[in-house]
């Protein structure tokens, strides 16, 4: 065992060249004036795949004649003897974006497949432009046909997926039918158990983009993380005729006007020294617009500059230490119910978060929507993001590791010009084993080869000190991999009661930083008692006093993101009267009202300069 983690540590000090994103992801679609298919669309609830499957079991779309039961292709009776079996245009509305489960009580626990349909007239921009649809998420998985073809699938609950259409849009009554299935899997990322509501459906905006023949398809333009002087990154062009294209990099506010050339795969590599550089921080968030230009497409993007790196055992921003005062997020509305997606709900959660006095927020545990980070940007928030690697994955299926990797490429690949973000978590609480280390190792280097600007972490599981239960560690090898330390603690929830805290202590021998990733404990909103009392908010806040004193006591101290800024649904949490599914840990409850616990964590993080 020991070898092999040598040798996987090795890899990763190394770190092999830098890659490209290998998804195909469009960079920036906000830029590119798009089309919204947001809006009413029909939906069939369709828990035996009937309009998927035969009788014999076989799917529709493998067949050249697939017949009138195959719910993509819309059939409609040919003549009043005909038999078709179902009708989209007349079968219920459902808002996209949105989970199912929120907007049709009946929906609210179902896991399984939802056939969704939109028809739409559309016209070019530009005859020769080419068509994409563009999806910033469906959970979880997503078959698409468009017009009565199969254009793709796509695995993975939030992230980002496109397909092109320039073949298939036509100027009138295009159909678009997306089968949408979110049964949980032991095999699938996330698996079978979570502490969060599987929310289905097509949870984001979905939109036509337009492009260019030759287009600017991905970039990365951030500073070197060794030196704060230069900017540097990446364009790459897609398209038939990509390579030798002049590709011109504007930042007017810093008099930066570039041009270089594109290799035969349609890439640039560059780099370039820049002076006076405002840098991006929580007290100072500027933006600079960025301007990529080739002889057919221009993308506009307003990005901040930022380093951001580790130095024994505190975290450097532009140079200078940082204590990070989070707070661990759902993407959760709960006031509104359901999934947040909007622009008003990333300000309504970061909005809590500045209530509190947070620099920092933690995405938990899969990737939130593009507006969360977009937000965070502007406001100044620093961000740690996170893919669904939690609890029991199934380390030794290849399938499930690609599936992860896939999820972390595509939302390094939507995220990496955003100064807000500086940490890739690759899992959350997963128990040790050779399978897992390589598994998060591999995970671990793909990141770094990817975005080599940012940290990565993990949130780990503590363990005892030589069996002390009031001396506690992280006895995990892949500790040795990530940047950043983090681990969940409950000490005075699952771990004893708030009081344990005075007696515990924390040995960590690791020269690096240390984030709490989650401490916290439930409580009902307005159940008044006394600290001793489960549920009550004297109980929350009393553990939030202790907790914070606690880790005041652990030298490498550098952040942390109390688990959690709102309640949230949960399938898992059915106690009666107090829980009715919810997990009720949040600072703030499901319609907005503060804990008193609350209140500690502000004073906390206002004390912190
Ligand atoms: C954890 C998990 C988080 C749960 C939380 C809890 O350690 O990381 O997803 O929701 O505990 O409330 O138990």
């Amino acid at each position: 065992m020991k070898i092999k983690y040598s040798l996987l540590l090795l890899l990763q000090i190394l770190v092999p060249q830098i890659i490209h994103s290998q998804v195909d992801i469009i960079n920036n679609v906000y830029n590119r004036n798009p089309f919204s298919l947001n809006g009413e669309w029909h939906y069939i609830i369709d828990p035996y795949e009937n309009g998927y499957f035969n009788y014999r079991y076989q799917p529709f779309d493998t067949f050249d004649n697939p017949g009138k039961g195959a719910f993509f292709t819309d059939a409609k009776p040919d003549n009043k003897s005909d038999l078709v079996e179902y009708n989209f245009d007349k079968s219920d509305i459902i808002n996209i974006p949105g989970d199912w489960n929120s907007q049709d009580e009946k929906l609210l626990y179902y896991e399984g497949t939802i056939w969704y349909k939109k028809s739409f007239d559309y016209k070019k921009q530009r005859k020769t432009n080419k068509i994409f649809i563009y999806f910033d998420a469906v959970n979880y998985q997503a078959d698409v046909y468009f017009n009565g073809k199969k254009i793709g699938i796509h695995i993975g609950g939030f992230t980002p997926f496109n397909f092109e259409i320039t073949d298939l849009i036509k100027d009138k009554d295009n159909f678009l039918i997306v089968k949408v299935d979110n049964k949980r899997k032991k095999e699938a990322v996330p698996t079978l158990n979570t502490d969060w509501w599987n929310y289905g459906g097509i949870t984001r905006d979905v939109r036509i983009i337009e492009t260019p023949q030759n287009f600017i398809q991905d970039y990365f333009v951030q500073l070197d993380k060794e030196n704060s002087k230069i900017v540097k990154g990446f364009v790459k062009l897609k398209g038939n005729e990509i390579s030798n294209n002049e590709v011109e990099i504007r930042i007017p506010d810093l008099g930066v006007n570039k041009k270089f050339k594109t290799d035969k795969k349609g890439v640039v590599e560059f780099n370039f020294e820049t002076t006076n550089v405002n840098y991006w921080s929580p007290e100072n968030p500027k933006l600079y617009n960025v301007e990529l230009k080739t002889s057919e497409d221009q993308v506009n993007d307003l990005i901040g500059f930022r380093s951001i790196k580790t130095e024994g055992t505190s975290i450097l921003l532009n140079d200078k230490k940082i204590f990070l005062k989070g707070i661990s997020i759902h993407e959760e509305n709960p006031i509104k119910g359901g999934r947040a997606y909007s622009k008003e709900d990333a300000e309504l959660l970061l909005g809590w978060a500045k209530e509190l006095g947070c620099n920092f927020v933690r995405l938990a545990h899969y990737p939130h929507n593009e507006n969360m980070i977009r937000i965070a940007d502007k406001l100044g928030i620093l961000v740690w993001e996170e893919i669904p690697v939690y609890w029991t994955i199934d380390w030794e299926n290849k399938e499930t590791y690609q599936n992860a990797l896939n999820q972390l490429s595509e939302v390094i690949s939507r995220d990496k010009n955003r100064a807000a973000t500086i940490i890739w978590s690759v899992s959350n609480e997963t128990p040790n084993s050779d399978a897992r280390f390589t598994f998060l190792s591999n995970l671990a280097q793909t990141a770094r080869q990817l975005d080599q600007t940012r940290l990565i972490s993990s949130a780990l599981e503590v363990s005892n000190f030589d069996n002390d239960p009031n001396l506690k560690t992280i006895h995990d090898p892949f500790a040795a991999v990530v940047d950043v330390l983090s681990f969940n603690a409950y000490v005075g929830w699952y771990d004893g009661l708030p009081d344990k805290c005075k007696k515990v202590n924390w040995k960590i021998d690791i020269d690096k930083p240390v984030i709490i990733s989650e401490f916290g404990g439930g409580a009902k909103y307005g159940f008044h008692a006394d600290s001793l009392t489960r549920w009550s908010e004297e109980y929350q806040e009393y553990l939030y006093k202790e907790n914070i004193k606690m880790f005041e006591r652990l030298p490498q101290l550098t952040g942390m993101t109390p688990w959690i800024l709102s309640d949230f649904r949960s399938p898992r949490r059915v106690l009666p009267g107090i829980q009715n599914g919810w997990n009720r840990k949040g600072l703030f409850d499901n319609k907005g009202n503060r804990k008193k616990a609350s209140h500690v964590l502000q004073n906390y993080y206002n004390s912190k300069n």
